[in-house]
């Protein structure tokens, strides 16, 4: 598993530098921060007319960098090809005439590469930008929800044929769990947990939950659950969503597309988007797992994916929503004990806090596990998959 995070600020006309290295329409006017990724940096670059997204790979996570251009590029031959037969067949298609980008790789003016070293070896890379679109932190409506799940389902049928012993493994150790509790062990060997109230509840809260941790890992180790490509990160605020009609539209962050369970992806789409508090809230006692966004979002994924996920991976949906959100606040907790190296931290307590709002999400989930089980089964019968679709 990858460590710590490079922290650097660049100057703007290091940026403006980086980003002239990039074949662009027009020369660079102006360059923004965009959005509030954990661990790349981000900015929105215009030049002349044309909008591009500029981002600075964080090597300390990603020790490949070059791998993690690699299945890009895979990915978006694939899924370019899909959506262009897509398109031919108009209504008839699996997104009947509605609007999916996915963001393009721009190359580098001189040697049209898909990426661009800097002399302090910054790791570099340019997408176009999705035009008229926004992305949300926390959901607005149950319409909205169903959207965010129609566009996760979308994005897993794109690559449900993208040969998936063709990705690299960029990030290794990303989502097992086990791995992470024993990332955790070993932190916990160098340093002791604070003994305020937040520090020994999220410890407690580990305790009691250990023997969980390798449920998807053996499902996988069995044979149950297939190994497919997916996207790894599909927080609610990756997906885009046109602004004029609301609909999904692209998921971005694609570094994270490789080999894994889809398990994955669904449990992060729901941890993030049925917390209508949101990721970074301090509100711990209001932290709840909302099962009619969840009701919603299942219902817009099932509309697009069932038609190749199998029965068996449909039962671990419901485990998959406890187990990300718990494998995320096992993550928040171990960085902030090893003194907040991973996820960017703009104060020493927010990833312990960031911590306590996923054990809290957790709770929630596991006090309402049965109904959010039978919501499952419910959703997965063939009469409701029909009328989702
Ligand atoms: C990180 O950088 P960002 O915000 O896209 C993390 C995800 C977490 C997320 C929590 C490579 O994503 O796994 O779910 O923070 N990405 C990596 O906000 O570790
Ligand atoms: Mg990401």
């Amino acid at each position: 598993m990858s460590q710590a995070v490079e922290r650097r600020i660049e100057s703007l006309d290091d940026l403006r530098d980086v980003a002239s290295a990039f074949d662009l329409t027009a020369a660079v006017c102006s360059i923004v921060p965009l959005g509030s990724g954990n661990v790349n940096d981000t900015y929105l670059v215009e030049a002349g007319d044309q909008k591009v997204v500029l981002q600075r790979l964080n090597t300390g996570v990603f020790r490949r960098p070059e791998l993690v251009m690699g299945n890009q590029q895979m990915l978006s031959r694939h899924v370019q090809k899909r959506l262009n037969a897509d398109r031919n067949l108009g209504e008839a298609g699996l997104l009947a005439g509605r609007r999916w980008e996915l963001p393009r790789l721009i190359c580098t003016r001189d040697g049209g590469c898909t990426w661009h070293r800097c002399s302090d070896g910054g790791f570099w890379r340019t997408t176009t930008f999705v035009a008229d679109a926004h992305s949300v932190d926390v959901i607005e409506h149950r319409r909205q929800a169903r959207e965010l799940g129609w566009g996760l389902g979308v994005f897993h049928q794109l690559i449900s044929d993208l040969p998936v012993e063709q990705l690299a493994d960029t990030l290794e150790g990303f989502h097992i769990t086990p791995r992470y509790l024993e990332a955790y062990h070993r932190a916990l060997v160098h340093t002791s947990v604070p003994s305020t109230p937040l520090g020994q509840e999220c410890l407690a809260f580990i305790r009691e939950r250990e023997l969980i941790v390798s449920l998807l890992e053996d499902a996988k180790a069995r044979g149950d659950l297939p190994l497919r490509p997916i996207h790894g990160d599909p927080k609610i605020n990756n997906m885009l969503l046109e602004r004029s009609s609301g609909e999904a539209i692209a998921l971005i962050d694609l570094d994270t597309v490789k080999p894994g369970l889809v398990h994955y992806d669904i449990g992060d789409c729901l941890r993030s988007c049925c917390n209508r508090l949101g990721e970074e809230t301090t509100d711990f006692d209001a932290v709840h797992f909302d099962l009619d966004l969840a009701a919603a979002i299942l219902e817009g994924y099932l509309a697009m994916a069932s038609s190749f996920l199998q029965p068996v991976e449909l039962g671990f949906i419901a485990d998959a929503a406890r187990l990300i959100s718990f494998e995320l606040g096992l993550r928040f907790f171990t960085d902030y004990l090893a003194g907040n190296t991973y996820f960017k931290a703009s104060h020493p307590e927010q990833n312990l806090h960031r911590a306590v709002v996923q054990f809290r999400l957790v709770a929630s989930i596991e006090a309402q596990e049965a109904a959010l089980r039978a919501l499952v089964q419910q959703l997965s019968e063939p009469t409701a998959l029909t009328l989702a679709a």
